[in-house]
């Protein structure tokens, strides 16, 4: 019999790439949404259109534990991956209060859900390279230190905390992977790698003519999505619960990011990017660099991108968008007149 997962979170980048790598390993692949998804699915599933007849979709908030409970009572499952959060850190200093209930709240409604109706579901927990923060050591391991620097940083503390209780105090198989930042053509446009990805190519095909960033000096540990969602299938294997850290190991600058984007498109980079200290954060977390022995080790994980090859990625990916949505509106004007 197939193994069933839940995800939630499924229709955004992790959960979409999470979904095809488990339906091809076999597995009936259940998500939860919320009800205006639902309503509105054109908008809301892009990134799972693909995969939607073969997957089973649950209305559900992470903000109401009824609308949870429902789902786990009527549906077993072997395993679920709780991806869903607010994930913007600078939306985080926005509205720190709506970060803290969606990501602390609503980690603790699916635990509280999966120990009431099914204790024995294997449970992971998406936490983060943010809770570092201002780091104390490079580079970082499951033993470092957590210095948290934003709203969305401690609400992931407060996230693995629980999970770790969880584990502790139930006996319930709850694992917590602190993954470093992971990137691909499936990213959210507020993210600085496809930020500058889509602008690149706008400025590449003469939309716009200029890229506005924050701080160019942060820097980050960017490895691909598709090779961390595997990573996370795999702490779910393992005889017994752990925390694992998930990296590439090599730590580069959203300058460095920016010079090799703008370089596949022939352009230099200082030309276009202006700093704009409207992006800047209250609290910076200046350096990520993750070490991910144990997960080598362990799992036997490796990522299969170098960084070079995610620029690349996401650059000729937005290339090709922009210029299929600019064919279609021509056409679109050409069957006007
Ligand atoms: O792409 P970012 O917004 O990602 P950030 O803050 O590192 O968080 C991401 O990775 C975490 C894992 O460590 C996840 F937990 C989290 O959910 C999210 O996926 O910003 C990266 C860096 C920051 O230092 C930021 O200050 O880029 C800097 N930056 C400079 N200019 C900018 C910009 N970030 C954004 N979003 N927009 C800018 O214009």
């Amino acid at each position: 019999m197939s193994k069933k997962a839940l995800i939630t979170g499924i229709t955004g980048q992790d959960g979409s790439y999470l979904a095809e790598h488990l339906l091809a390993l076999g597995y009936e692949v259940h998500g939860l949404v919320r009800r205006v998804a639902l309503e509105d699915p054109e908008r809301r599933f892009n990134r799972i259109a693909h995969l939607i007849e073969s997957i089973h979709l649950h209305p559900a908030s992470l903000e109401s534990y009824p609308s949870i409970f429902h789902v786990t009572s009527r549906c077993e499952f072997d395993e679920c991956y709780h991806l869903a959060a607010q994930s913007f850190v600078a939306e985080s200093f926005s509205d720190g209060f709506s970060t803290m209930n969606t990501n602390i709240n609503g980690t603790h409604y699916i635990l509280a859900a999966l120990r009431e109706t099914q204790p024995r579901c294997r449970f992971y927990f998406a936490g983060s390279s943010e809770m570092f923060g201002k780091v104390e050591e490079s580079p970082q391991n499951e033993r470092t230190r957590f210095h948290p620097r934003s709203p969305y940083g401690i609400s992931k503390v407060a996230g693995f905390e629980l999970t770790r209780n969880y584990r502790e105090a139930y006996s319930m198989y709850c694992v917590n992977g602190i993954l470093f930042n992971h990137e691909g053509p499936r990213r959210g446009f507020e993210f600085v790698t496809r930020k500058i990805s889509s602008t690149v190519a706008r400025i590449k095909l003469g939309v716009t003519s200029e890229l506005r960033l924050g701080n160019l000096d942060a820097r980050r540990d960017w490895g691909h999505a598709s090779d961390y969602v595997r990573a996370m299938h795999l702490m779910l294997q393992q005889d017994e619960p752990d925390e694992y850290v998930v990296a590439t190991g090599e730590t580069h600058s959203v300058r460095d990011f920016c010079e090799l984007a703008f370089d596949e498109v022939g352009l230099d980079w200082k030309e276009y990017v202006r700093v704009d200290e409207k992006y800047y954060r209250p609290a910076e977390v200046d350096l990520l660099m993750g070490d991910a022995r144990k997960a080598r080790e362990r799992l036997g994980w490796h990522p299969r991108y170098t960084f070079t090859e995610l620029v690349k990625e996401m650059v000729h990916a937005d290339m090709e968008l922009l210029t299929k949505a600019t064919e279609r509106k021509d056409r679109g004007r050409g069957q006007e007149q």
